[in-house]
């Protein structure tokens, strides 16, 4: 029988086509892991998959061990300049023994890093007996000065109550909480003022009832001073765009007199994104809206040291925003972050399974036991539109 030359090109188009098709269905998916600095980042530009479904191991390079050096107490210990740090009110004990106990099970036994709490009353007896009986660790108890906590005096408290009154009515949560208010504010840039720490350089945040799901093998802050890394997170989110409308505004005004300030390889692009999710670019007037969920953070505090975030940091206080509107330690610490900082040193600790409610960071090892492996969220899906990951990965990558 004898086919028509048009029709048998078309049978032959239609079978490339077909093999292109199951070509990429099938390809093995060759992704490096989480690497040192010097590879190139591996740069996702459509998010079909999530990178947290793959296999997950430890980061790539030489780590450290738990050894005899890192007993508690011991002389020449193997650790480093760093601290576990949770700001927390007294009545939140249980929750912040929960946190710790996950902490503690999952890493913190095998390295005996210091905790250093922080509040703006003293701690009550009770805290302080229960969190120290949770850990071989040393235990430190810090009351937060005055003037790093209160509101301060260029404040209007007429203007506060009113603007608290709109943004109540804009649906931003805590808006009018002044203590929720004061604690963005100390979080973004107080905390590494405090006294007790300024013999430390690294530490990592831990809020009260977060859990963490993963066995984790090696000092993570070796790992950050060896690689050079600033800043690790573990969830990258949307922000509530009516909670800090203008906080880009205000970073314009800043960098239009500081441009050196600029990082050459800065994350500008994920601080702009406005493809995703347009509405939330327009209504934070050019801000993508995206950030580090810094109730997780492990961060190397000379960044916030810097002359730079120093100066960001008191124009952003002076400007009011943590009062009038309701800016956020995680955005005003993530700005910071893809403005100056060098978005190589910014590292996603994919291997740290961790939950605040309702977000989730579930590695796919087996090391990890108790969360679902890349579910992002807990509970409706539509929480899943806030995941911010896709455009950090398509812009910066896997670092
Ligand atoms: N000592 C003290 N700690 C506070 C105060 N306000 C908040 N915190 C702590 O600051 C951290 C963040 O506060 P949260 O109320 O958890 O804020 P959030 O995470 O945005 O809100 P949730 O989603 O409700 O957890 C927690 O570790 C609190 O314990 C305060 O007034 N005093
Ligand atoms: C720890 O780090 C801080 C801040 O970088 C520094 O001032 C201090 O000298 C360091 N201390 C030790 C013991 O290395
Ligand atoms: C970290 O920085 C130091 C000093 O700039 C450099 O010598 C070292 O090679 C860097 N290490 C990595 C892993 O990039
Ligand atoms: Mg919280």
């Amino acid at each position: 029988m004898a086919i028509a030359r048009p029709v048998r090109a078309l049978g032959l188009v239609a079978i490339i086509v077909w093999c292109f098709f199951l070509y990429h269905m099938f390809q093995p998916s060759v992704r490096p892991l989480a690497g040192g600095s010097s590879t190139a980042p591996t740069k996702i530009e459509n998010m079909e998959r999530d990178p947290m479904l793959d296999p997950i191991n430890e980061p790539a390079g030489p780590l450290h061990r738990t050894s005899a050096k890192y007993a508690p107490g011991v002389e020449n210990s193997a650790r480093i300049n760093a601290t576990l740090l949770s700001l927390v009110r007294n009545e939140e004990l249980e929750g912040m023994l929960q946190a710790m106990g996950d902490l503690e099970r999952t890493w913190n036994h095998k390295f005996n890093y210091p905790w250093t709490f922080f509040n703006d009353v003293p701690f009550t007896e009770e805290f302080k007996k229960r969190t120290s009986e949770a850990t071989k660790a040393e235990c430190r108890y810090e009351l937060i000065p005055k003037e790093h906590w209160e509101v301060p005096s260029w404040i209007d408290d007429g203007l506060f109550e009113s603007s608290a009154e709109l943004l109540k009515e804009k649906g931003v949560q805590y808006a009018s909480q002044t203590s929720y208010h004061q604690m963005c504010r100390w979080n973004s840039g107080m905390f590494y003022k405090h006294p007790a720490l300024q013999d430390v350089q690294f530490y990592w945040r831990v809020e009260p009832k977060v859990h963490f799901f993963c066995d984790v093998d090696y000092d993570v802050f070796r790992f950050m001073q060896d690689n050079n890394k600033t800043y690790g997170f573990t969830i990258n989110l949307y922000d509530d765009p009516s909670s800090i409308e203008t906080l880009w505004p205000e970073t314009l005004k800043f960098l239009a007199e500081h441009p050196d300030y600029i990082h050459e390889n800065n994350a500008m692009p994920w601080l702009t994104d406005a493809i995703r999710r347009p509405e939330h670019n327009r209504k934070a007037n050019g801000y993508s809206t995206c950030h580090f969920w810094s109730n997780f953070e492990i961060g190397n505090m000379d960044f916030w040291r810097s002359q730079a975030y120093e100066e960001y940091f008191e124009h952003l206080d002076r400007a009011g925003g943590f009062f009038y509107e309701r800016w956020g330690d995680a955005p005003v610490h993530s700005i910071a972050l893809g403005l100056f900082e060098d978005s190589s040193r910014i590292h996603w600790f994919r291997d740290i399974g961790y939950q605040h409610i309702p977000f989730l960071n579930c590695p796919n090892s087996p090391k990890c036991k108790g969360c679902a492996v890349g579910k992002m969220y807990q509970g409706e899906s539509f929480l899943l539109k806030e995941d911010c990951r896709p455009n950090w990965f398509k812009y910066v990558g896997l670092n």
